[in-house]
């Protein structure tokens, strides 16, 4: 089994991506699992196979220990790692080739605290990568795309996985998409774009903070992906196929 855990910023498209990737793999004929890890989630694009609300209640939190809605979101979220024994039972019971983690809306309580972390060095599988989604509702300022591109790095580093990086929503930024893909992939174009947007102390953090992300490969292969169109979901695949077949002939 391969596993795919989805991470990004609340909103950013997680939830809706999984449902596509589901649709894609299904079609091209593998046995996909979805796996929901997010407790505070009401509704769902997808039918999961596994749902940590079967063990994680939100509402009986509150209650029971009078929290408001984020402590009861800390709360569940750190339960979630004394649960893994009961998802993996329900992963194992499923065996899908493909796994797909759905993660907390809130990317602070899965990649900060211990539990997000702990879940994925447990889970079970040959194979495990990331997808970070960056929205590209978010990313249209150059300054706001480094601070994303910032958070993914941050988080590749507290996860620990392969990272495969997308921008989402592209349906809806037109033409930005373009000057985006420019940015990653020309540092001295993003660099004129951050001296445009700012200056003094913005202007120095931004392009001090770039130098380094720069370091670390950052935003390299970024693929823009529509859940609303399809659009970018077979680049997707490729780029999944490259990291996740790679282990397949390293164990061969
Ligand atoms: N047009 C467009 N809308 C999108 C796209 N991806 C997500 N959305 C919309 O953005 C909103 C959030 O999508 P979700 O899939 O729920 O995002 P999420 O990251 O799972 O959200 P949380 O779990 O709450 O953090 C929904 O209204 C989606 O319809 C996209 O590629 N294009
Ligand atoms: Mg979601």
């Amino acid at each position: 089994m391969k596993a795919i855990f989805l991470v990004g910023t609340a909103g950013s498209g997680k939830s809706l991506l999984a449902s596509n990737i589901f649709d894609y793999y299904t079609r091209t004929g593998h046995f996909v699992g979805i796996l929901n890890l997010d407790p505070g989630v009401e509704n769902l694009p997808y039918t999961c196979d596994i749902d940590v609300r079967d063990y994680v209640d939100i509402v009986s939190l509150m209650k029971q220990y009078d929290l408001g809605p984020n402590g009861s979101l800390i709360m569940a979220s750190d339960l979630i790692a004394s649960k893994i024994e009961d998802l993996q039972r329900d992963v194992d019971d499923v065996n899908p080739d493909y796994l797909i983690i759905d993660t907390p809306g809130q990317i602070e309580l899965f990649a900060y605290r211990a539990s997000g972390p702990f879940f994925i060095k447990n889970l079970n599988a040959e194979q495990k990568t990331s997808i970070f989604l960056h929205d590209g509702s978010l990313i249209t300022t150059a300054t706001n795309f480094i601070s994303v591109a910032l958070l993914a790095t941050s988080v590749r580093l507290r996860l620990g996985l392969p990272q495969v990086n997308v921008i989402t929503k592209a349906d809806l930024i037109g033409d930005k998409i373009k000057e985006i893909l420019g940015w990653s992939t020309n540092m001295a174009t993003l660099e004129e774009a951050i001296a445009k947007e700012s200056d003094g102390e913005s202007y120095t953090l931004s392009t001090n903070l770039l130098r380094s992300l720069n370091l670390g490969g950052f935003a390299q292969g970024l693929i823009p992906v529509s859940n609303a169109s399809g659009e970018g979901l077979a680049n997707l695949n490729a780029a999944l196929s490259r990291i996740l077949s790679m282990g397949e002939e390293i164990e061969d």
